[in-house]
């Protein structure tokens, strides 16, 4: 018999949570984090363990997760930004080492950490992603925390070894 493990969409009141969230295009971010919070709140999270993190922009995402990381105090980071394209290649650097940096955060900590930053090619994708018409990325992001949470809470069990021996 096959055994199937899948994460909660609802928190348990001490997982403890940190949002890391840029500043620049905080007209978005700002929406980003809102929607990122009420979520969390919505699906059982205490505001009393959720911690906010600002960095001045999406590239100094990484390094503020690492830092937090290590405190060894978060069930997961979430993190999020908005990138939007200019006229030069400086955003492509951006997203390109961000994805990067955040992913292997995630992979070599076995942590879940989050990638809720928008990388728009315009303004108007940005607004459609931060509570506009395509949802918010942000709360997107805090239901995945969630769910990593939960499964990961799961998988490190001793009943899912027991379950295999
Ligand atoms: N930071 C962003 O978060 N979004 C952007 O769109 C952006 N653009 O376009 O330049 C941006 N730049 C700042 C960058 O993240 C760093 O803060 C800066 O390079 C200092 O390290």
């Amino acid at each position: 018999m096959t055994n199937t493990y899948e994460g909660k969409s609802k928190a348990n009141s001490n997982n403890k949570f940190v949002i890391v969230v840029s500043k620049f295009n905080e007209f978005i971010t700002e929406k980003l984090l809102d929607g990122c919070l009420q979520t969390l709140l919505k699906n059982g999270a205490n505001e009393k363990n959720i911690d906010i993190v600002k960095v001045p922009g999406a590239f100094e995402i990484p390094t503020a997760a690492k830092n937090l990381l290590d405190l060894n105090k978060y069930n997961a980071v979430i993190c999020l930004g908005c990138v939007i394209r200019g006229e030069t290649s400086h955003y492509d650097h951006i997203c390109n080492a961000i994805s990067t940096e955040i992913n292997y955060l995630g992979v070599l900590s076995g942590m879940p950490v989050i990638f809720g930053v928008l990388t728009c090619e315009n303004l108007e994708q940005a607004q459609d992603r931060s509570g506009g018409k395509v949802g918010n990325k942000g709360s997107e992001a805090a239901l995945a925390a969630i769910e990593m949470v939960s499964l990961l809470q799961q998988v490190k069990s001793k009943t899912l070894y027991d379950s295999k021996v």
